[in-house]
């Protein structure tokens, strides 16, 4: 059911500005008020947690063995009390182990990349796909795309849930899609300079690489017919978002997600207040608990605001209900703005396994990034490295990181100095920092790996 609503013009400054403002007709559940909501959510959640205990073995050893049981459910709360999934959960499970449903009644499998480990595999049902796709569709809203438009999608097709998940919500809305999925970047600027599309999907750093090599190629990225970009997939700090907004002349908005919750479209950013994403909690219900010490039982959920590792419940999934997933993403929950009844979650700062210990200092890639964006000569494209030499017990980080297009070698050692000397001020730690080709860091799905510890294990 839908509801027509106007939506608030964003700034006239940009290329967007012109063209947003447009009416936009909102999902019901976009509208609702906060109990209602609420009321919605219950009634999903119990149905999922007795769906779940009833169709997938491991949740039936794992809630009896907690001793709860899906009647025990009575309010949202007493979710708290439900024992945490996890991705080894999903790993030893592989293949199709969590599954809720029969084979056939699975429209479509994906998988993450499995670079460690076994990959874990996700599944959906028709309906899934259909409410994966009205997310997706909803997200793209509210970052101001709209029916009719041309969206450039450079998110990787294949078992990544990017490329296709991006593409059905795209697709739901009423917009052209232009599937190109990552890579060949000469030829995706071929093709916006050729299509003239208005909004492009991308990971953050992947849509800045597009912008370099345009400027290498002598074009002017403020020129594209692009007004709207929809980026996620990896942590992006705001000075990435001011670098490209500026540099490409756009609205820059956040998409979160995840396969095992489904894929992107989890939570989307609204155009008009860009402060953070809201999460479609008609769909899942988030929790955040503390990361380093997680602990089963309501109590020990933390409040609003409350910065912790961000834990999902599925409300509607079929092929593959979720309870309690641990995302390792840390960030907070924040209250509904542009959609005050879905709340917002912060910017992700990092993922608990991402948190480096050096020396006794924490440091987290989204700091470096901050560091690097305000380095002219440098990429926000590096990655940390952790070792330890031979005979030595201190650990040693090196952050490799990749010049941008038009920076020369001179230039590049002058501001590897500066990064060292900003990350010893402002993060606390010594390290080292090679400067290295654009482009020649490994990207699995636009992503770019962000620590290789090469420490021996303990
Ligand atoms: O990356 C789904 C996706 C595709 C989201 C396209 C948005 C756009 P996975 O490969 O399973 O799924 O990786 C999920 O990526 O737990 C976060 O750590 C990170 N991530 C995803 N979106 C964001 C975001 C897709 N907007 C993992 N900000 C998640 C920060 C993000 N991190």
């Amino acid at each position: 059911m839908s509801l027509h609503v106007p939506e608030t013009p964003t700034s006239q400054s940009t290329k967007a500005g012109a063209a947003a403002g447009a009416d936009a007709v909102l999902d019901r559940e976009e509208t609702m008020s906060r109990d209602e909501l609420e009321a919605l959510q219950l009634g999903r959640l119990q149905h999922t947690v007795a769906y779940a205990y009833d169709r997938v073995p491991l949740y039936k050893r794992k809630f009896d063995d907690a001793g709860i049981h899906p009647s025990d459910l009575r309010e949202l709360s007493d979710l708290g009390n439900f024992p945490f999934t996890t991705k080894d959960d999903l790993r030893e499970e592989y293949p199709f182990g969590m599954f809720a449903v029969p084979q056939h009644e699975v429209a479509r499998v994906h998988a993450s990349s499995g670079t460690t480990g076994r990959p874990t595999v996700v599944g959906y049902t028709k309906q899934d796909l259909a409410d994966w796709a009205k997310l997706v569709a909803r997200s793209l809203r509210a970052s101001g795309v709209r029916p009719g438009m041309k969206v450039h999608n450079a998110y990787g097709y294949g078992l990544f849930t990017g490329g296709l998940g991006a593409h059905a919500g795209a697709e739901a809305l009423g917009c052209t899609v232009i599937p190109i999925s990552g890579g060949q970047t000469e030829r995706q600027i071929q093709l916006i300079q050729d299509f003239k599309p208005d909004a492009i999907l991308a990971t953050p750093t992947y849509l800045l690489t597009i912008a370099d090599a345009m400027a290498h190629m002598g074009i002017d990225p403020t020129s594209t017919s692009l007004k709207y970009a929809v980026l996620g997939a990896e942590p992006w700090t705001e000075e990435m978002r001011h670098e490209l907004e500026v540099t490409m002349n756009i609205k820059a908005c956040d998409i979160y997600g995840l396969s095992e919750v489904m894929g992107p479209g989890v939570a989307g950013e609204a155009v008009e207040t860009q402060d953070g994403s809201h999460i479609w909690e008609d769909h899942f219900r988030p929790e955040i608990i503390d990361a380093f010490n997680p602990a089963v039982g309501k109590e020990n959920v933390l409040r609003d605001g409350e910065h912790g590792e961000l834990v999902f419940t599925s409300l509607t999934k079929e092929a593959l209900p979720i309870i309690r997933y641990r995302t390792k993403d840390l960030t907070r929950l924040l209250p509904g703005t542009a959609r005050p009844a879905h709340r917002r979650m912060g910017r992700i700062t990092g993922r608990s396994d991402d948190m480096i210990i050096l020396r006794g200092v924490n440091v987290f890639p989204s700091q470096i990034e901050e560091i690097a964006l305000r380095i002219p000569e440098l990429s926000p494209h590096f990655q940390l490295e952790l070792t330890r030499p031979e005979g030595q017990r201190m650990d040693q980080m090196t952050v490799k990181i990749e010049r941008r297009e038009a920076v020369s070698f001179e230039q590049s050692t002058t501001a590897a100095r500066t990064l060292q000397e900003q990350i010893k001020i402002h993060v606390g730690s010594s390290c080292r920092v090679d400067v290295v080709e654009p482009g020649s860091l490994e990207r699995s799905n636009g992503k770019l790996r962000r620590i290789y510890d090469l420490r021996p294990q303990q």
